[in-house]
């Protein structure tokens, strides 16, 4: 039987998607009624916000966080996430908007922080992990990422840039958001490195992830370059501490 972790916020952030916002509002609705959706959009210039309030207008479930501008992804979800502790929700989930994501996914995650992980990450790169319709040079580069980050931060776990996950507010609280500075992909994986070094549960779900068919990637080689760099500043800052581990 699947237990349910308390009140669960899903948050979405959003940048020029709006035909994918009704699209996955929906789908997270029908699969899993009881969860709420706070969709953090940065005055995207397509008109996404003003689809937001519009759902949020029709369903109680579904709020809006409108920021002035494009300010990125990992402060998009501190955002969201200080929102979602400030009303008391247990658990806060990141999702993205363009379908990569699938809602339907989402019980595994809440199943696992409710039987006791502190973090729950969706992961590609575990046994019975996909990814749909990514050419090769997107696995090379997301499985490199890792493999990096793995061997530079000494953390297990086999999918550190992942953006679907669920996180207890507890885990939010313990290891501090109001200092996190990095945005992209490098955001997950300070988030990840933070939790693992609190001593923290941290439980990989293999889930499939699903190319966007609609609308464009905002991945960009400065949000590659700032994850090479912060990783390797983290790495040298957490030397000290794995090579005193390694000893004892
Ligand atoms: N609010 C806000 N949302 C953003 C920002 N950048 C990206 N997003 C959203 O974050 C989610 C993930 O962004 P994507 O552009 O899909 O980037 P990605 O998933 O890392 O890259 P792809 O795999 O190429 O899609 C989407 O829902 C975007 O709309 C931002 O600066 N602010
Ligand atoms: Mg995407």
């Amino acid at each position: 039987m699947e237990r349910t972790p308390g009140r669960v916020l899903v948050i979405v952030p959003t940048y020029n998607e709006r035909e994918n916002l009704p699209l996955i509002a929906a789908r997270l609705r029908e699969a899993l009624p009881e969860v709420h959706l706070l969709v953090a959009d940065d005055n995207s210039p397509d008109g996404t916000g003003e689809i937001a309030d519009r759902l949020a207008e029709q369903d109680d479930h579904i709020h809006v966080l409108h920021r002035p501008g494009k300010q990125g992804l990992g402060s998009a979800y501190i955002a969201g996430f200080r929102w979602g502790l400030a009303e008391g929700y247990d658990v806060l989930v990141e999702m993205d908007a363009d379908g990569s994501h699938q809602p339907e996914e989402l019980h595994k995650l809440l199943n696992r922080v409710a039987r006791g992980a502190d973090l729950a990450i969706g992961s590609r790169w575990v046994r019975g992990g996909r990814v749909l319709n990514w050419p090769a040079s997107r696995q090379i580069l997301s499985r490199g990422a890792n493999i990096y980050v793995r061997w530079m931060l000494g953390i297990p776990v086999r999918d550190a840039t992942a953006g679907f996950r669920a996180y207890r507010a507890a885990t939010l609280d313990k290891i501090g958001i109001d200092d996190v500075e990095s945005q992209g992909y490098c955001f997950q994986v300070d988030l990840t490195l933070r939790t693992v070094r609190h001593g923290l549960r941290v439980a990989e779900v293999p889930i499939t992830f699903v190319e966007r068919t609609i609308g464009t990637s905002k991945m960009s080689r400065a949000i590659i370059l700032e994850a090479f760099g912060r990783v390797a500043v983290w790495g040298v800052d957490g030397l000290p501490e794995r090579l005193r581990r390694r000893r004892r």
